[in-house]
């Protein structure tokens, strides 16, 4: 780990009070030029429109899409002033692919490939392009007001509900917080609304972590590394360097997996402000600067007097919901953060207790016929997949859809010899059908044939069909959702709606 005093003032007026200007005084003072471009008409473009109009810039929001929803925000925020280009212009080129005159920088949502042709323009008109998280970086502490700090996790997976744990500890130990970022809720909109905290809990993606290069959070953390998104970043290289900015300029700690090298490198290669620990969690027994678990109880040897001979008592496993290995390593990074901002061990157990994941994480849908229905829609990659395979046994496994540029051969190798049967669905089953007839050819596999939102009723039926009483059907696609279904909710609602009419056939 690097270390050295970072200095962000000069990209972070605001972060450079007391006596930072209010709004009136201009966008200067906070990095932020008067004549902006957002690139995206989504949840953060939205945020980012409304938040630099109302301080005064002249803001043009671009956006290729031109359906209804997007006419009927364009509409919302022309009564605010701000321009919106949508769809296909008159020269042929799309609103998105075309740098609007006088653009002193771009904003973009998350979700724009880094090779998009507006950025080119950019580069080309030496345009700066940044995220909504580096927006609200810079603005945090308008108006004078003392900022919150920020706490923030990113992983390839686990990331949103470990942000939920934290935020659930931090509530226990009395502070005002929110869970934000890449969880749903746009940063800038908790920066700049009234309410204000002492902490934030920031979920970040890899995206947005690329587009925030002044970000300096107070600690960090990240979860696991598995190849995901390999498509916006381009490699596995570039999408690790961009998990890893989590940790640039942290004070306190970097939080690292000890079970997953990669985040430990990140956190070697980082640099940090003099003093910032790097601190691993672990699911066995922790050394020094560590946390772990030693029999059943969650202990805690970073932030404690005397760390080489003590340890500190946390929470229970049992207090971790649901108490999974990798849930327990979520609550372990949660608890670590929330330690280095100096909460107390009841709040991190009273945290843990009060959270209740969300619906599709490993959520028990029912019981039909002695067979236990598990909706984890949530695992969208391979990863997460092998996350929840690796909990129960024997499985019916639901997957597939699309396969963002995974491959699916080591999790068929590690999770075969739990595999009763396979049900395969979606655009890119083939893969994983090919991925079991290399790996598990014994294992039976029902390839359905379709994309239609019907074919999860289908899925079902054949899983239930498969199934032997004590076994687990396991919706864990493995792949994202959106070539069936609107998101990955909508796919888990389909499965514990088939799961229901399944249970309703059988008792009739
Ligand atoms: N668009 C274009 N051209 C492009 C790409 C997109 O015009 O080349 C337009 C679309 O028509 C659309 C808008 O841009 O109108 C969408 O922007 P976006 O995809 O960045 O989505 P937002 O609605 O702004 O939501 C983003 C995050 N989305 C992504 O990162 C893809 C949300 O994370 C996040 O909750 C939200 O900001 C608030 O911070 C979602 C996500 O899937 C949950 N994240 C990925 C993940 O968790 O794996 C990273």
């Amino acid at each position: 780990m690097g270390s050295g005093q970072v200095s962000n003032a000069d990209q972070n007026p605001a972060g450079t009070e007391p006596g930072a200007p209010g709004p009136g005084a201009g966008l200067a003072a906070y990095g932020l030029p008067a004549r902006i471009t957002v690139a995206g008409l989504g949840v953060s473009g939205i945020s980012a429109a409304r938040a630099l109009a109302g301080l005064g810039a002249t803001v043009t929001v671009v956006d290729n899409g031109d359906g209804d929803a997007h006419r009927a925000r364009a509409a919302e925020l022309a009564e605010l002033g701000i321009e919106v280009r949508l769809g296909r212009l008159a020269d042929g080129y799309h609103a998105g692919e075309v740098l609007p005159d006088g653009t002193e920088l771009v904003v973009t949502s998350p979700g724009w490939q880094p090779d998009s042709p507006l950025f080119k323009a950019a580069a080309e008109a030496g345009v700066d392009v940044v995220g909504d998280v580096e927006v609200a970086w810079r603005l945090r502490g308008l108006g004078g007001r003392k900022p919150a700090e920020w706490l923030a996790i990113t992983g390839t997976n686990g990331k949103t509900t470990t942000t939920q744990m934290l935020a659930s500890i931090l509530r226990a130990a009395g502070l005002r917080t929110a869970a934000v970022g890449n969880i749903g809720t746009p940063i800038i909109d908790v920066v700049l609304g009234e309410q204000e905290y002492d902490v934030l809990a920031v979920e970040l993606s890899s995206y947005q972590l690329h587009w925030a290069p002044s970000l300096r959070a107070h600690s960090g953390a990240v979860l696991n590394l598995a190849p995901d998104h390999l498509d916006w970043h381009g490699s596995m290289e570039a999408y690790a360097a961009d998990k890893g900015r989590i940790y640039e300029g942290n004070t306190v700690a970097c939080v690292y997996n000890a079970a997953d090298p990669q985040t430990e490198k990140l956190v070697e290669n980082a640099d940090v402000v003099e003093g910032c620990r790097a601190i691993g969690f672990t699911l066995g027994a922790p050394g020094p600067s560590m946390l772990g678990v030693v029999d059943g109880i969650l202990v805690d040897r970073a932030f404690v007097e005397n760390r080489q001979k003590n340890a500190q008592e946390l929470a229970e496993v049992a207090d971790v919901n649901p108490p999974a290995p990798h849930n327990i390593a979520n609550a372990l990074a949660a608890a670590a953060l929330a330690r280095a901002f100096g909460v107390e061990p009841r709040a991190v157990r009273d945290g843990l207790r009060d959270f209740r994941p969300d619906a599709h994480r490993i959520s028990h849908v029912a019981e039909v016929g002695g067979v236990t229905y598990i909706d984890d829609s949530k695992a969208t990659n391979t990863h997460a997949a092998e996350a929840s395979l690796a909990a129960y046994d024997p499985i019916v496994w639901i997957a597939g859809g699309l396969a963002k540029g995974a491959t699916f051969d080591e999790l068929v190798q590690r999770s075969a010899k739990r595999l009763r049967a396979a049900v395969l669905i979606g655009a890119d089953r083939a893969l994983i059908r090919d991925a079991l007839a290399r790996h598990a050819p014994d294992v039976p596999v029902v390839d359905l044939d379709r994309t239609d939102t019907e074919a999860m009723l289908a899925a079902v039926r054949e899983a239930a069909r498969l199934a032997e009483p004590g076994d687990t059907v396991l919706l864990a696609p493995a792949c994202a959702s959106m070539d069936m279904f609107a998101n990955y909710n909508k796919r888990g609602d389909a499965f514990a709606d088939a799961v229901r009419e399944l249970g309703a056939e059988q008792s009739a």
